[in-house]
């Protein structure tokens, strides 16, 4: 089993949901020889929440402290009990994460990036780990591998702080003339690869990634696991960094897309894809494997940095028609492209119209590999598989969470959004976030862009909804 798990990917930036502004081959063919989803949502609108859904089996606003981590994090996931790939393990799979974490590490007060770093990936049920710690817009920016960051000379130790500048590395508030691309808002502390984070680090120079590179690195190390696993079963949960900020694309596709960094940077994820089909293909083994690929959450232009993203979009619409992106309590935050493809499981060339919810995964695969969930482990998550072979059977209900942890509920085509605090608008990156004092409710139907609020005229809809989501969060689990 392969999870392709991208970031920041809108649900209108592939080809094969239907946009014509850029083309995306190999994300493409998973759709032709799979099943297309057109009703999948991530948990949560923002990073951090979705994949603790993801490898937990639980919604992450049950737990608090799971919204966007620092960089210097404890990590989150506890590790007493099941998570996705632990329970892969269990049933003989070699488990491996490559790609993105932002799942915290080590113990309260957060690591020590200068000896073993644990607990991590290792601790929670991944055989073998190869991350970057948090985002690539947020400091340390080196690898790690296992409980190490990796070339990391003993001799210039690595310092993080979140709090105030260390050492005397230049900032981008200081030397914005050091930039090669400037910061729009917020990623304006330590400068690493001429690009200004969030956060300051000082020391680890040798580890420190070239942000050109990193797509080649993180597909050159799943290839890698897949090659040397290819006679077991095994589960490669692949987080790209594409793509979210900051967009470097390498060379090979910069300029290439005509929409800028963020454009190519979709190219390069699809190349991404490609490497990781062409060694299925190769090794003979794309039969009796099953592909995932998704997203945590919905599309955002300006995410912090000066790249061009939103004079360049044209005609491209990132959410497709929903409203709202990233951070939104609008589709736009939460759905998500979804593809699965298994040839001779999965009808070729099939959409679904189905709903269904990312933390279903785990109770899904778990139905896969004939393992059973202890009853405290996976308390959201519901056995959807038979959804994800093609059975067309929505979930009975969707729950999404903001940014402002703002939740909304959908059931067939009703949506509620309860009552929100927060601005309605994110002025910086113009996200509508769906953030109102007044319950809301939407016909996906007839108004897929959530633009007719008709809560006033279904009042019994709008109870029915919202004692649903008021059930959902007062229970320990929904299982
Ligand atoms: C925000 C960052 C944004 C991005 C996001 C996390 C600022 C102003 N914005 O706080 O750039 O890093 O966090 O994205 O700093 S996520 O996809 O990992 O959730
Ligand atoms: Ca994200």
């Amino acid at each position: 089993m392969i999870v392709i798990y991208t970031d920041d990917l809108g649900f209108g930036d592939i080809s094969a949901n239907g946009t014509t502004g850029i083309n995306t081959p190999n994300i493409d063919r998973i759709a032709k020889q799979g099943l297309r989803f057109t009703r999948a949502y991530a948990t949560s609108a923002t990073c951090t929440p979705s994949r603790f859904s993801l490898l937990t089996g639980k919604y992450a606003w049950r737990k608090t402290g799971t919204g966007i981590a620092p960089g210097d994090a404890a990590l989150l996931i506890p590790t007493d009990a099941e998570t996705l790939p632990g329970m892969l393990q269990k049933a003989g799979y070699q488990t491996a994460v490559v790609g993105k974490w932002h799942l915290g590490l080590g113990p309260q007060g957060g690591p020590d990036w200068n000896a073993d770093i644990k607990p991590g990936p290792l601790e929670i049920g991944f055989n073998y780990s190869f991350i970057m710690p948090a985002t690539a817009d947020r400091v340390p920016c080196v690898y790690m591998e296992g409980h190490r960051i990796v070339d990391l000379d003993p001799a210039d130790p690595i310092i993080v702080s979140y709090k105030e500048k260390v050492g005397s590395d230049p900032t981008g508030t200081e030397n914005p003339e050091l930039l090669k691309m400037k910061y729009s808002h917020g990623h304006d502390a330590s400068i690493i690869n001429g690009v200004s984070r969030i956060g300051w680090m000082s020391g680890g120079n040798k580890a420190r990634w070239i942000d050109e590179d990193m797509a080649d690195v993180f597909t050159s190390r799943a290839v890698n696991f897949i090659n040397k696993n290819k006679d077991k079963p095994f589960f490669l949960y692949f987080a790209t960094h594409d793509i979210h900020v900051p967009r470097l694309p390498n060379s090979r596709f910069a300029g290439q897309s005509g929409m800028g960094p963020r454009g190519d940077a979709i190219l390069q994820l699809d190349w991404t894809v490609g490497q990781v089909l062409k060694t299925l293909d190769s090794l003979k083994i794309a039969n009796n494997t099953l592909l995932i690929f998704s997203s945590d959450n919905g599309a955002v232009i300006d995410d912090g940095y000066q790249d061009q993203a939103a004079e360049l979009l044209g005609k491209h619409t990132p959410s497709g028609i929903s409203r709202g992106g990233k951070y939104s309590a609008f589709e736009g935050g939460t759905r998500v492209p979804l593809i699965l493809r298994w040839p001779g499981k999965i009808k070729a060339g099939t959409v679904s119209d189905a709903l269904f919810s990312q933390v279903d995964f785990y109770a899904s695969l778990a139905a896969l590999s004939g393992q059973a969930i202890t009853d405290s482990n996976a308390p959201d998550s519901f056995n959807s598989l038979g959804t994800l072979l093609g059975e067309g059977k929505s979930r009975e209900y969707i729950v999404q969470q903001s940014i402002n942890n703002t939740l909304g509920i959908i059931q067939g085509n009703w949506k509620y959004i309860e009552p929100g605090k927060g601005p309605a608008i994110n002025p910086q990156t113009k996200i509508e976030l769906g953030n109102n004092p007044q319950p809301q409710l939407y016909n996906l139907k007839n108004d897929s862009g959530e633009r007719d609020n008709v809560a006033h005229l279904y009042p019994k809809e709008v109870k029915k909804l919202s004692d649903m989501l008021k059930e959902v969060k007062e229970k320990s689990q929904t299982r």
